[in-house]
């Protein structure tokens, strides 16, 4: 089954409304791949979701960074999944390794909040990857097996889930994993996903890239085999987030 080349966009915790105005112009004004080959979505932080949503072309489409574990309520500072499927937002990102860091979310947080948003019509931006220290220490499959795991428990289906690798010493610090390593990784979960789920699963579940991505290095990634696209941190806020997108090709 083929899977469409994914580039997300997460823009994190950056922008003001003149910053974000200029990156939605930069999208308008790009080019992308002709033929429905590359899928975009951009992750704006919340309070800039509806401007980038009504304004972006119809192409690219919106996440949410996070949501709610379960029902809205008396959640003080949290966002609902049902919020975000009532708004019309279509993808949430989950489990992203600055939010198990900073928020102490466990694998088995991350992989309810990922049955949760499913539940309620979104699809998920899944995130797995390990630490410096695991690396080191030869566990990343391990880390990354149960990381996935603990999202597989919960999900009965995985139509609606990309899951992005992100090995965590590569965020953010302009250390991307080198193709081999990359490609190591994407088939070992994609294997793991053969064992452990279903054999349609690991061939039509995208497995994107996230880790220091840019214009630069984006071609060579983009052609592994196992590499099904990309989330882009840093590079996203930039223009050079079209060149990414043209990778696709
Ligand atoms: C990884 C990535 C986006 P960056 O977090 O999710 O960020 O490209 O800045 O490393």
């Amino acid at each position: 089954m083929g899977r469409k080349f994914f580039v997300g966009g997460n823009w994190k915790c950056n922008g003001t409304s003149e910053e974000v105005k200029k990156i939605v112009s930069t999208l308008n004004a790009g080019q992308v791949p002709s033929g429905d080959v590359v899928e975009v979505v951009v992750s704006p932080p919340f309070v800039f979701i509806p401007y980038v949503k009504s304004e972006l072309r119809s192409e690219f489409h919106v996440a949410a960074q996070n949501c709610w574990v379960k029902k809205g309520g008396a959640f003080t500072g949290e966002i609902s999944a049902e919020m975000l499927a009532n708004l019309g937002i279509p993808w949430v990102i989950i489990g992203h390794s600055e939010r198990r860091a900073l928020f102490n979310e466990s694998n088995e947080f991350v992989g309810d909040k990922v049955a949760y948003a499913l539940s309620q019509g979104l699809k998920v931006i899944a995130c797995v990857g390990e630490t410096l220290e695991q690396r080191e220490a030869g566990t990343t499959m391990q880390v990354v097996a149960a990381q996935t795991k603990a999202i597989a428990d919960k999900i009965s289906s995985w139509d609606n889930v990309v899951l992005a690798y992100e090995p965590v010493w590569a965020i953010g610090t302009g250390k991307v994993a080198t193709p081999q390593q990359a490609q190591e990784v994407h088939a070992e979960l994609r294997k793991w996903l053969q064992t452990n789920t279903k054999a349609e699963v690991a061939a039509s579940t995208r497995i994107i890239y996230g880790g220091s991505v840019n214009g630069s290095n984006c071609k060579e990634l983009a052609g592994l085999q196992d590499l099904d696209g990309f989330l882009v941190g840093g590079a996203s806020l930039k223009p050079e987030f079209m060149d990414i997108i043209k990778a696709a090709e």
